[in-house]
């Protein structure tokens, strides 16, 4: 039966080598089985710019992304808040397709809206203004000028300074808020929605308007890997053991 796999926030990262050799074995003999791969954000713990690629770890992601779409598989990637700056220059190297966020598809003829998610998580001020500045093309084109090193250890304080700032805020200002939902709902005229970054694997029902539409939250990869099938019968989200 043919089938689309979802992942996200594998967050892959040279100090966690078995995730990544999770993530090998996942696309060396899984992913094969799906016509289309889709990584919603955040498969990288941070990505700096495309040179990236002279990290080998980065560099074995990126062939072996490559030899699954030699395979027959489509691979789309859609930036997270942690791997916005992926590029074109790694996607020709992983032979994958950016998507920008959001993406509305047709899934076995339910339409079906993709998100990272981290835009739906309004009540988090402080995050979206640091978003706002790192999303803008100004802000990028000069923050990727600067020596890989010092971009390297900008994203290892942004990433000790989130760290903090998660244990003193509160659980629900993580979460994504029910009326940003809601609104990508109805502007998207009430598909089902597919998105990651709060970590927190579900299936939710909304009722927008007195449409039901249904929400699934990806899992992240810390303890395990896992993904998300959808085929015509549904979708499923399996544990990779
Ligand atoms: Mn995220």
């Amino acid at each position: 039966m043919a089938a689309s796999f979802f992942i996200s926030d594998l967050h892959l990262s040279p100090q966690r080598p078995d995730c990544t050799e999770t993530f090998l074995t996942f696309l060396r003999d899984t992913a094969g089985k799906a016509e289309q791969l889709y990584i919603l954000g955040d498969l990288f713990e941070y990505w700096v710019g495309d040179d990236e690629l002279t990290e080998p770890m980065s560099a074995q992601v990126a062939q072996a992304l490559h030899e699954l779409g030699n395979g027959g598989t489509r691979v789309y990637f859609m930036h997270g808040n942690r791997d916005f700056l992926v590029g074109a220059q790694f996607a020709a190297e992983a032979g994958l397709k950016l998507l920008p966020d959001p993406t509305v598809v047709d899934l076995y003829c339910i339409r079906t809206l993709l998100m990272h998610g981290d835009s739906m998580c309004i009540d988090d001020v402080e995050y979206l203004r640091f978003r706002k500045k790192v999303r803008d093309p100004a802000w990028q084109l000069d923050f990727l000028a600067k020596p890989l090193a010092e971009r390297k250890q900008f994203a290892e304080s942004a990433l000790s300074e989130s760290e903090h700032a998660k244990k003193i805020k509160s659980m629900s200002i993580m979460d994504v808020s029910p009326a940003a939902v809601e609104s990508a709902l109805r502007e998207h005229d009430y598909p089902r929605l597919i998105h990651g970054h709060t970590h927190r694997p579900a299936t939710h029902e909304h009722n927008v308007d007195g449409h039901i539409c249904e929400r699934i939250v990806l899992a992240d990869w810390y303890e395990q890997g896992s993904y998300l099938e959808c085929n015509p019968a549904g979708c499923t989200s399996v544990v990779i053991t």
